[in-house]
C-alpha cells in the first residue's frame, strides 16, 4: 500500500483560495471522487475531490488557510485495489451545457477544478469537473449551511441560494425542505432533480429478455446533469436553415494543397466560425447571457467560441478564443490542437473556458439536421449537418449546387423569434459569400 501525497489541484484562476472546510479526518476511509476539503474564493465554492481510495493518513491543513495550485495539504494511504488513480480525462460540462437549477453569475466563466497529486497525468486523470456556474450555484455556502443540510440529508448542491451571489443560506435548507413535505417538489437530489417534475418509471427490462448494465462514463454523467439542466431551464427553441456553400467549399479546396503544405486541415467549421462571429457581432444579443435574475442580457464584446468534440471519454467543449482576430489558418490551427487535446484528455481548465456561442458540428459524420441544446448560460448554439449537392433553382433551370444544413437553438427569454431567424439567415448568407466577412 503506497502513501499518496495529495496537492491542490489547478484551482483556474485563483492564486490563493480560503479552506473552509476540511470535509475528512486521519483514519477516515475515501473512495475515488470523495470530497476532502472545500475551498472558497469570493466568486465561487468548490470541492476538492480524492483522487485515490484508501485511508486518511495525515491532514496538513485547516480551516481558514489559504491554499494555492501546488500546496500539499493530505497523505492517503491507497487501498491495493485503488492505487492507480482513474484515467479518464479532465472532464468539463460537455456540450451542450448549462448553468444549474439557479443560473449563477454569468460574467464568471468556467474554472474547473483538478485534483492533483505528484504526478501530472493523475492531476488529469482525477479531475473533477467544477466551474463557477456549477460553484456558485450548486455549493455556494458556509460550513454551518452545510452541516446543517448534511444532518437533514438534503443534497445541497440541488438547492437554490436566496444569498447574494446566489449563496444558500439555512433558511433555503429549510424552503427545500418545505416544498418537499408539502409535496410542491421532490427531495432535493432524487430522481426529478428537486424539479417536481414526475418521475420516469422505474422499469424491470430483464423481465422482458437479456440486458446488460454498463456504468455510464465520467464525462457522460457530467455532461448529461448540464444538458438536462439546460433542458429544463432553457426554452429552446431551434430554426433550421440551409446555405448554399458552394463557392465557400471551392474556396476551400483551392487552398487546401497549401494548408496542408503547413500541417493545416482545412474544413468547413472554420469557415462557418468566421461566419458565426461576422453574425455575432451584427446580433449582440446572441453572444449574450441572461442575468441570473433574467431581468437583464450581458453582451459579450469577445467572441469565443466553444467546439462540440466528440471523444472516446465522451462530448467534450473546449474553447477557441478571439475567432475575430484570427485568419482561417490559425483558426485551423487552433481547432486541430484543441481537439486533438480533448481526444487525448489533455484539455485544461483555460482550455475549456469563456466561450460565448457553441457550435455542434456533426457535418463530418452524416444527417441532416438536428436540435442541439443551448450551452447555457450562453443563449445560443449552432448544429452544422453534413453539405450535399442538391438541385436548386436559379430561375430558369436547376443547377447543381452544394448545400449546408444547419441550425440554431436558443433561449427563446433572451432573443425572440424573428431576431433568431434574422440571426440564421445572417449565418447562411455569410456563408454563401465569404466576401461579406471583409466588408
Ligand atoms: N458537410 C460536409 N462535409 C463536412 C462538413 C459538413 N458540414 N463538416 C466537415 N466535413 C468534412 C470535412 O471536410 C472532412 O472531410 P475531408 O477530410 O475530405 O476534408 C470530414 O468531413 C471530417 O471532418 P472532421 O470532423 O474531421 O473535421 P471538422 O473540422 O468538421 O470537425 C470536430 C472537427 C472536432 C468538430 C469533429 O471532429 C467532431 O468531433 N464532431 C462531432 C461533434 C459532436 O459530437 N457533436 C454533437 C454534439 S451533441 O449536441
Amino acid at each position: 500500500m503506497a502513501t499518496e501525497q495529495i496537492n491542490i489541484p489547478d484551482i483556474g484562476d485563483f492564486d490563493t483560495v480560503e479552506v473552509i472546510e476540511v470535509l475528512v479526518s486521519v483514519g477516515d476511509m475515501v473512495a475515488i471522487d470523495d470530497s476532502l476539503l472545500t475551498l472558497e474564493s469570493d466568486k465561487a465554492t468548490m470541492e476538492i475531490p480524492s483522487p485515490f481510495a484508501g485511508k486518511v493518513t495525515k491532514i496538513s491543513v485547516t480551516v481558514g488557510d489559504d491554499v494555492k495550485e501546488g500546496d500539499y495539504v493530505f497523505d492517503i494511504e491507497a487501498s491495493a485495489e485503488a492505487a492507480a488513480p482513474v484515467v479518464e480525462a479532465p472532464a468539463q460540462a460537455a456540450a451542450p451545457v448549462a448553468a444549474a437549477s439557479e443560473p449563477a453569475p454569468v460574467a464568471e466563466v468556467a474554472k474547473p477544478a483538478t485534483v492533483s497529486n505528484s504526478s501530472p497525468a493523475a492531476i488529469a486523470a482525477a479531475s473533477k469537473p467544477i466551474n463557477s456556474q456549477t460553484m456558485g450555484a450548486a455549493s455556494h455556502a458556509s460550513p454551518s449551511v452545510r452541516a446543517f443540510a448534511r444532518k437533514l440529508g438534503v443534497e445541497i448542491d440541488k438547492v437554490s441560494g436566496s444569498g447574494p451571489k446566489g449563496r444558500i443560506q439555512q433558511t433555503d435548507i429549510e424552503a427545500a425542505i418545505k416544498a418537499v413535505m408539502s409535496g410542491q417538489s421532490s427531495a432535493p437530489g432524487q430522481a426529478s432533480g428537486g424539479t417536481g417534475i414526475p418521475p420516469v418509471p422505474v422499469i424491470d427490462f430483464s423481465k422482458f429478455g437479456d440486458t446488460t448494465t454498463e456504468e455510464l462514463g465520467r464525462i457522460k454523467k457530467i455532461s448529461g446533469k448540464f444538458l438536462h439542466a439546460s433542458w429544463l431551464n432553457v426554452p429552446h427553441v431551434t430554426q433550421f436553415d440551409e446555405s448554399d456553400i458552394t463557392e465557400m467549399d471551392q474556396f476551400r479546396k483551392d487552398q487546401k494543397a497549401a494548408a496542408e503544405k503547413q500541417g493545416i486541415k482545412l474544413t468547413p467549421l472554420v469557415f462557418v466560425m468566421k461566419a458565426v462571429v461576422k453574425a455575432l457581432q451584427d446580433f449582440p444579443n446572441v453572444n449574450a447571457s441572461l442575468s441570473p435574475d433574467g431581468q437583464s442580457i450581458i453582451k459579450k464584446h469577445y467572441y469565443n467560441i466553444g467546439i462540440a468534440v466528440d471523444t472516446p471519454n465522451g462530448l467534450m467543449v473546449p474553447v477557441v478564443k478571439d475567432v475575430d482576430k484570427k485568419g482561417i489558418y490559425e483558426l485551423s490551427r487552433d481547432l486541430m490542437e484543441i481537439s486533438a487535446k480533448a481526444r487525448d484528455g489533455k484539455l485544461g481548465p483555460a482550455d475549456m473556458s469563456g466561450g460565448t456561442f457553441t457550435i455542434s458540428s456533426l457535418g463530418g459524420i452524416g444527417g441532416t439536421q438536428f436540435t442541439p441544446i443551448v450551452n447555457a448560460p450562453e443563449v445560443a448554439i449552432m448544429g452544422l449537418s453534413k453539405a450535399k449537392m442538391q438541385p436548386v433553382w436559379n430561375g430558369s433551370e436547376f443547377i447543381p449546387r452544394l448545400v449546408m444544413p444547419f441550425s440554431v437553438s436558443y433561449d427563446h427569454r433572451a432573443l425572440d423569434g424573428a431576431e433568431g431567424v434574422r440571426f440564421t439567415t445572417t449565418v447562411g448568407n455569410y456563408l454563401s459569400d465569404l466576401r461579406q466577412l471583409i466588408l
